[in-house]
């Protein structure tokens, strides 16, 4: 893979593959998100204008005030209207409709595959293991050290995560990064993220797994390349990780 050679960091003895740099062709799931939720709610506000103005102007137009009781072709009890144009603004509105649809279905199915599978061409991503308890977060990293609630990554990143859980049923999500999986005893969910801003996310638990539920939280705290590295190598070297710099806003 083209990417390994130039973009692996020595790290220690350890090698930690990242995969790729910022600039490259990604896009967070935030964004995706984002963007779906917004082409919505633009076609959505459209077609209902659309509607409700066609409904209010047909209102007035054959409101009776106006005196136009008279139709020119009024509907006969019995019989379909036959309308005019024969058929042409019939099959216009379904041809459209269909290709606005058709549309639709194509973009957001694509979007979410890519939401789902993440960037193809970055294989060799970070990856760390997530494995949930009552009523925490270990984060199990590639050079074989676990850390405990706090999750440590390099900003613009792609990083893979396999969550599983040893005991009950959990969620491990971060709503910052709009990332979600199942946490869940002999199951393993992978997802990945993108974090494009340093500072300091909250992951939380998002199934009620039991009387901490509600404090089972985790940091995930992005940094710099180059501070990720040094911090890498001391948790190589201590089996924990060091403070991260004290200039990191909590998002
Ligand atoms: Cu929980």
């Amino acid at each position: 893979m083209r990417w390994a050679s130039d973009r692996l960091a020595q790290v220690g003895e350890f090698v930690v593959p990242l995969s790729h740099a910022p600039g490259d062709e990604w896009r967070t799931q935030a964004s995706v998100f984002e963007e779906i939720y917004f082409i919505f709610l633009a076609l959505g506000t459209a077609v209902g204008i659309v509607v409700i103005g066609y409904m209010l102007y047909n209102g007035w137009k054959y409101s009776a005030s106006k005196g136009t009781t008279e139709l020119d072709d009024p509907p006969v009890l019995g019989e379909l209207p036959r309308g005019e144009g024969g058929g042409k603004k019939l099959f216009l509105s379904f041809g459209i409709s269909a290709v606005i649809v058709i549309t639709l279905i194509v973009w957001s199915y694509s979007a979410l595959i890519y939401a789902e599978q993440g960037p193809e061409e970055f294989e060799d991503n970070m990856v760390v293991e997530v494995e949930g308890y009552t009523f925490g977060w270990d984060f199990i990293y590639e050079n074989g050290e676990t850390s405990t609630n706090t999750l440590v990554v390099p900003e613009d990143h792609v990083v893979t995560l396999e969550v599983t859980s040893r005991d009950v049923w959990h969620t491990f999500g971060v709503t910052e990064l709009r990332i979600k999986a199942d946490s869940i005893p002999g199951q393993t969910a992978t997802t990945w993220f993108i974090a494009d801003e340093q500072g300091i996310y909250l992951a939380e638990c998002f199934e009620l797994c039991g009387a901490g539920h509600s404090f089972m939280e985790a940091d995930v705290i992005v940094v710099s390349e180059e501070t990720f590295e040094e911090m890498y190598d001391e948790f190589t070297e201590t089996g924990s990780f060091p403070d991260p710099p004290d200039d990191l806003e909590e998002r």
